[in-house]
């Protein structure tokens, strides 16, 4: 049989990587799309694609970027894709208070350069995921989690932008009959997640000052609550749904919720740092017993403008129809992330 072929849009990312590995072994012929930067950015796949020695035959990178209509319309045109997975985006919600109009530019108007590239190129066998979020969901109720019927209410550009994209998707499915799809991924994270997110900044100082190599690790808001799967996980589910015999929008989550404060105090037992808690607010701080030295202090440069305070994803319809579920649990999840980061210092 042929194999299929897809286009990743974002493979240099934490779920790229993932990805790329997961079609590969189903026999998929990659096409990735990579920005140019002054510095590598290819880390993550490089054990896959290696420009000496070829490890993988069915293994492309190209130059593009999702800002550039004329790079994406090409690369389309040139590689006629069975599927497209759009994951490229500016994914920091922190980030994108300081550079506002740049994520509108990727993370909204990515998704409708692919598709009107789709549509104009008349590739109605080319499906399409978008990567989706639950930043979408913004404001929420303690307590209850969401679903795919839960209204949005965006906290950031991060998640404007994305609501943009959801609904793009679906306009450009119900008008001009494109297979796109939306995946509405809880948070998920992994060894190579960015350095920047909380559990990956959270697991890496811990290891680091178990070691001895960091003194202190700078926080903001302790009390956001989440639900934090396994990006390996979460990379089936999106060629789940592009299986699935009709286009539709789906919630992947764990279902399980857990604070930041949690997550620390469960990294730091595993790793047998003994932490107590002082004062509230700003002045909170967390102390190693064993050393009786400050830890964990909050910084307000942490704090967002717009937060999101309670995600928690409802997963039930992926279960039932996609025949999708976590293997992970967090407590895997994070036991993954700490061997990662202690391997590192051997
Ligand atoms: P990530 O690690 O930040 O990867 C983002 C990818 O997008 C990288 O390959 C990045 O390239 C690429 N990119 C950024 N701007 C681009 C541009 N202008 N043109 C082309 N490529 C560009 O994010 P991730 O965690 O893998 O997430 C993948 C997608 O899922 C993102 O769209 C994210 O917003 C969304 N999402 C993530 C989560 C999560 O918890 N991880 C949850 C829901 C949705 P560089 O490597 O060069 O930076
Ligand atoms: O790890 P985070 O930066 O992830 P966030 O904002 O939830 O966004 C991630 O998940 C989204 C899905 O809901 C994705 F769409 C998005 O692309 C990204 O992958 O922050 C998690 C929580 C926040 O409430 C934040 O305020 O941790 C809190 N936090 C506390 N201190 C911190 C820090 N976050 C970061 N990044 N750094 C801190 O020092």
């Amino acid at each position: 049989m042929k194999s299929k072929k897809a286009l990743i849009f974002g493979i240099t990312g934490q779920d790229g990587s993932y990805l790329a590995e997961f079609l590969l072994k189903k026999n998929y012929v990659i096409h990735g799309v990579k920005r140019r930067s002054s510095s590598a950015n290819t880390e993550r796949i490089d054990h896959i694609f290696d420009s000496i020695n070829f490890k993988s035959k069915n293994f492309f990178i190209h130059y593009g970027d999702i800002t550039d209509s004329s790079s994406t319309l090409g690369l389309i045109n040139k590689i006629k894709p069975d599927e497209i997975y759009n994951l490229a985006a500016q994914s920091h919600v922190r980030v994108s208070f300081d550079i506002p109009e740049y994520t509108a530019n990727s993370t909204a108007l990515g998704s409708l350069r692919i598709l009107e590239a789709i549509k104009n190129l008349n590739l109605s066998d080319t499906k399409y995921y978008q990567a989706s979020s639950s930043e979408m969901f913004g404001k929420q109720t303690k307590g209850k989690s969401q679903n795919e019927k839960t209204p949005f209410h965006p906290m950031s550009i991060y998640g404007v932008s994305k609501v943009f994209s959801y609904h793009t998707t679906i306009y450009y499915r119900e008008a001009f009959g494109i297979f796109a799809c939306n995946g509405i991924l809880f948070n998920h994270e992994s060894p190579r997640r960015g350095p920047t997110f909380v559990t990956k900044k959270i697991v890496q100082a811990l290891v680091r000052i178990k070691l001895k190599k960091q003194l202190t690790l700078s926080l903001g808001n302790l009390y956001a609550v989440r639900d934090w799967g396994h990006a390996k996980d979460y990379v089936e589910s999106m060629w789940k749904i592009l299986q699935y015999k009709k286009p539709d929008d789906w919630v992947i989550a764990t279902n399980e919720e857990m604070t930041v404060k949690e997550f620390i105090n469960i990294c730091a037992k595993k790793l047998d740092i003994k932490l107590i808690w002082k004062n509230k607010g700003i002045k909170e701080i967390g102390i190693d017993k064993n050393t009786n030295k400050i830890i964990i202090k909050i910084d307000k440069k942490y704090f967002r403008p717009g937060e999101v305070d309670y995600l928690k994803g409802n997963y039930y319809k992926a279960k039932k129809l996609l025949k999708w579920s976590p293997k992970y649990k967090s407590n895997d999840l994070i036991n993954d992330m700490i061997k990662y980061e202690l391997d590192l210092h051997e």
